[in-house]
C-alpha cells in the first residue's frame, strides 16, 4: 500500500497544476485555486481506492502503469468528496488527514471551487488519451465513474446521510445509504480493475461482491473508530457521529454487534475472491487491514 501510495502521490503531483507556476504560466491571476487543489489532494491519505483499483487490475495481468491514470482519477473524486464533506453546510469539520480542512486553511468559496475542480479534473484524467490506449475502455471507465460519483452513487449517499440527521434510519436504510456514500467508489475501484483487465462476467461479479463486503467493512471500521475514537490517530475529530445523530451501524447494532458483523464482512470479502486463488492474497490482506485499521 505504501508503494502504491507513493506512485499515486508522484503522478497526482504531475497532474495537478504546479504550485510554483507564475500567474502567466498558470493563467491564474491571484487565485489560490490550484494551491487549494494541491493541498486537498497531496501529502496525505491512505490511497486505498487507487490501491484497490491497481490490485484488482493486477489480477488480470494489467501493469500498474496502465491502471495508474484511472486510479488517480478515482483519488481526485475521493479528495473532492472529503473537501465538500468537511464544509460548514455538511459535516463542518476543521481537521482532516491531521491538518486543517481546506475551507479552514483557505476559505469556504475556495474550498467549494477546489472540490469542483478536483471532480472535473477526475473526468479529464480518466477520459483523456493518456488514460488508456483503447477509447472503448476509456469510455466505459468514464461512464462507470460518473455513475459511482453522482446522483445515483456517492452524492445520493451523502444526501441520504444528511437526511438521516433529521429522522431515525432503520438498519436497511442505513446499509443502503452507506452502500452509496462509501461503497460506490470502492465498487468502481474493483470494477475498473475488471474493465482494464477485460475480465469475463463471473470474474467481474466476484470483484463487485468483494467490493461490496470491503466497503461495508471499511465503513463499519470507520464508525467503530469514531465511536471508540482517538482523534489523534484518525487525524480528524472523533465521536462526531453520535453528536450529530448520524445513522451508523454501531448506533443500531452496538459495539459488540458491530464487531461481529465486521468479522463476517471480512470473511465474505475473502470468500468472494475464492475464484482467484493465491493471486488474490493482497486484496484479502487489504480487507483484513481495513477492518483492523486505527486511522
Ligand atoms: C460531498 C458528494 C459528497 C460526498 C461525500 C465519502 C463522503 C461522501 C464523505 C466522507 C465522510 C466520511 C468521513 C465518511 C467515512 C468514510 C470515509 C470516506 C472516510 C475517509 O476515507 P479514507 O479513510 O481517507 O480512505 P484517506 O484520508 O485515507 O483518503
Amino acid at each position: 500500500m505504501d508503494r502504491v501510495a507513493e506512485l499515486v502521490e508522484r503522478r497526482l503531483t504531475a497532474l495537478l497544476a504546479p504550485a510554483t507556476a507564475s500567474p502567466k504560466e498558470s493563467h491564474e491571476t491571484a487565485s489560490p485555486l490550484s494551491e487549494a487543489m494541491r493541498y486537498a489532494a497531496l501529502g496525505g491519505g491512505k490511497r486505498l481506492r487507487p490501491f484497490l483499483l491497481i490490485e484488482s487490475a493486477r489480477l488480470f495481468g494489467v501493469p500498474e502503469q496502465t491502471s495508474l491514470y484511472p486510479a488517480c482519477a478515482l483519488e481526485c473524486i475521493h479528495c473532492y468528496s472529503l473537501v465538500h464533506d468537511d464544509l460548514p453546510a455538511m459535516d463542518d469539520d476543521a481537521l482532516r488527514r491531521g491538518r486543517p480542512t481546506v475551507h479552514v486553511a483557505f476559505d469556504e468559496a475556495t474550498a467549494i471551487l477546489a472540490g469542483d475542480s478536483l471532480l472535473t479534473l477526475a473526468f479529464e484524467i480518466v477520459s483523456g488519451p493518456q488514460s488508456h490506449n483503447d477509447p472503448a475502455i476509456r469510455a466505459e471507465l468514464t461512464y462507470l465513474l460518473a455513475q459511482a460519483s453522482g446522483w445515483q452513487g456517492m452524492a445520493l449517499g451523502q444526501a441520504l446521510d444528511l437526511a438521516a440527521e433529521q429522522r431515525p434510519f432503520s438498519l436497511d436504510e442505513t446499509r443502503a445509504m452507506q452502500k452509496l456514500k462509501t461503497g460506490a467508489l470502492f465498487r468502481f475501484a474493483c470494477e475498473a480493475g475488471a474493465v482494464l483487465g477485460c475480465a469475463d462476467e463471473p470474474s467481474r461479479t466476484a470483484l463487485v461482491r468483494y467490493a461490496s463486503a470491503f466497503g461495508q467493512a471499511f465503513q463499519l471500521a470507520d464508525d467503530l473508530l469514531d465511536a471508540q475514537g482517538d482523534a489523534d490517530a484518525m487525524g480528524k475529530a472523533a465521536s462526531k457521529d453520535a453528536e450529530r445523530g448520524k445513522a451508523t451501524l454501531v448506533g443500531l447494532l452496538g459495539i459488540e454487534g458491530a464487531k461481529g458483523r465486521l468479522a463476517g464482512l471480512v470473511a465474505e470479502a475473502e470468500e468472494a475472491l475464492d475464484p482467484f486463488g493465491e493471486q488474490a492474497a493482497t486484496l484479502i490482506e487489504a480487507a483484513r487491514f481495513v477492518a483492523e485499521r486505527r486511522s
